[in-house]
This record gives C-alpha cells, sequence and structure tokens, in this order.
C-alpha cells in the first residue's frame, strides 16, 4: 500500500528531531536546559521539524504544548533502557491507537536485528505496521543489528541487511546507523528500495564533523536525518539546523 508521507517530508527528505535518549540513554545525556522537554519542542517548532520523535509519557505530559507548536509528533512505540546487559529487546510500550489519539502524524518502532529477541520485535512490528497503514498513518523504523551474533554493527552488509529489513516489512522509512563509508551507504539505501533511508546522529561530535558528515550521508542518497544529541547538545541548537537543512535541501 502506498502511505502519503507529505505530513512528515519536504519534497522527499525529512529532518527529524529524536527525544528517546531520556529512556534509552538515560539522564546522563541530559543538562539544566536539555533535560527539559519544551526546550526540545521549541528547537523543532523554531527550526521547523518535520517530526519530533517522543515516547508515549512525553507525548501525553506536554500534549497541548506538541499540538499548539504544530510539529508532528512522530510516537515512539517501543523501548527499553541501557541497564540490563543481555540480548536487546526493546518492549511495546504503546500502541497504534495511542498514537491516533495523541494525533501523531507517524509511529516509530526499533527492532534489533540479531538479537535472540528479534522474532518478537519483527511479529509486534508486523501487527503495528498492518495496523498503522490501514489508518493511513506512516510507519518509521529503527533497524539496529545487535547481540551477540552482531559483530559490526555498521559493516556494510549489515547496515544494507538493516536498509533490506525494513524494506521487507514493509516500513515507509528506515532510519539506520552510519558507519562512516558513503560507498556502504550507497549500497544500504539502494536495498532499502522504495523504502525511504534516514540516518541516525550518534554521540555529539564536533560541530563541522558533524555538518561533514551530514554531507556524506545525503550524497550517498539517504533523504534525511532523524537526530537528536547532536542538536540538543549544541550551544546553539538553530544556527546548527540552518547548516543542517542547507546540506539536506540542497
Ligand atoms: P542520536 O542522534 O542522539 O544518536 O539519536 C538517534 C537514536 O536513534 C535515538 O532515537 C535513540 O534514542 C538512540 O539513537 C539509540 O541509540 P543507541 O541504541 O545506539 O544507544
Amino acid at each position: 500500500m502506498k502511505i502519503n508521507l507529505n505530513k512528515i517530508t519536504t519534497k522527499g527528505k525529512a529532518l527529524y528531531l529524536a527525544y528517546d535518549q531520556g529512556l534509552e540513554h538515560g539522564p546522563i545525556e541530559f543538562n539544566d536546559k536539555n533535560v527539559d522537554p519544551l526546550y526540545i519542542l521549541n528547537i523543532a517548532k523554531k527550526g521547523k521539524y518535520n517530526g519530533i520523535i517522543f515516547q508515549k509519557g512525553i507525548a501525553e505530559k506536554y500534549h497541548s504544548e506538541i499540538i499548539k507548536s504544530k510539529v508532528p509528533l512522530i510516537l515512539k512505540l517501543n523501548g527499553k533502557t541501557k541497564l540490563f546487559k543481555g540480548e536487546p529487546l526493546s518492549a511495546q510500550i504503546a500502541t497504534v491507537a495511542d498514537a491516533i489519539k495523541l494525533k501523531a502524524k507517524a509511529v516509530g518502532f526499533t527492532i534489533y536485528i540479531g538479537s535472540k529477541y528479534e522474532e518478537q520485535m519483527i511479529e509486534e512490528f508486523s501487527k503495528i505496521e498492518q495496523e498503522a497503514h490501514s489508518k493511513g498513518l506512516p510507519v518509521i523504523l529503527w533497524v539496529y543489528p545487535r547481540g551477540k551474533s552482531v559483530k559490526n554493527d555498521t559493516s556494510k552488509e549489515n547496515l544494507a541487511y538493516a536498509a533490506r529489513t525494513a524494506l521487507e516489512l514493509g516500513a515507509d522509512i528506515a532510519k539506520i546507523k552510519y558507519g562512516n563509508n558513503k560507498d556502504d551507504l550507497k549500497w544500504a539505501v539502494k536495498s532499502a528500495g522504495r523504502t525511504k533511508v534516514v540516518i541516525a546522529g550518534g554521540i555529539k561530535t564536533s560541530e563541522n564533523a558533524f555538518l561533514k558528515q551530514s554531507h556524506d550521508i545525503m550524497s550517498s542518497g539517504a533523504s534525511g536525518l532523524a537526530i537528536g544529541r547532536n542538536v540538543w547538545k549544541s550551544k546553539n541548537p538553530l544556527e546548527l539546523t540552518k547548516k543542517i537543512k542547507k546540506i539536506i535541501w540542497s
């Protein structure tokens, strides 16, 4: 089924602001300013992001401000903490019905391919994909190769496998990592076929390094970025946003 992505893309490309790290990594990522979801929402609003990625709790507790901001909400439907060191399983914590109630414009879901629990995540995702698409809601799939069986999560083969998994499972957009190699990413984008590929930001690096990386990512055929720390840990997130947008839409 062809799903309309107009509410979460501009001319087929996208810049999303990710803020699910409070669960995924813990408040260790935050300072006095960016610990506040409203600070993040304001960056997304002023920077005219194509979407803000929140877990259910923040989406509910800050709902009126999210709606007022007009930033498209992308509701993440599963998550985990980083405290447990065993095989990764991202537990489902919200439903497509929650997303609709919260007026989300898309849903997000993580699958750790290669994990002992990949079957469970694939099954949960398949149901979510069917339900979301039956309501016309786009689905973004975070696909991260991870677990004991995965030796190198950003190898050429694993990145392409992640991107292809998103296509095979029916995701509209695959969110994958960048392994710092343009040719590898080109192959991953090709492997994703008609599923668009956006790239996660990773740990905070220097602005110049991040902009160079963004440039390489876009020249490899990706459709955009879904980033968090490099933006909201920046001293001037809106200035940086302008520079990133110039790269995406040049
Ligand atoms: P960043 O740009 O901050 O890396 O965020 C992207 C993201 O996919 C988040 O949505 C998520 O919380 C985080 O990375 C997960 O990172 P990991 O599981 O690799 O620690």
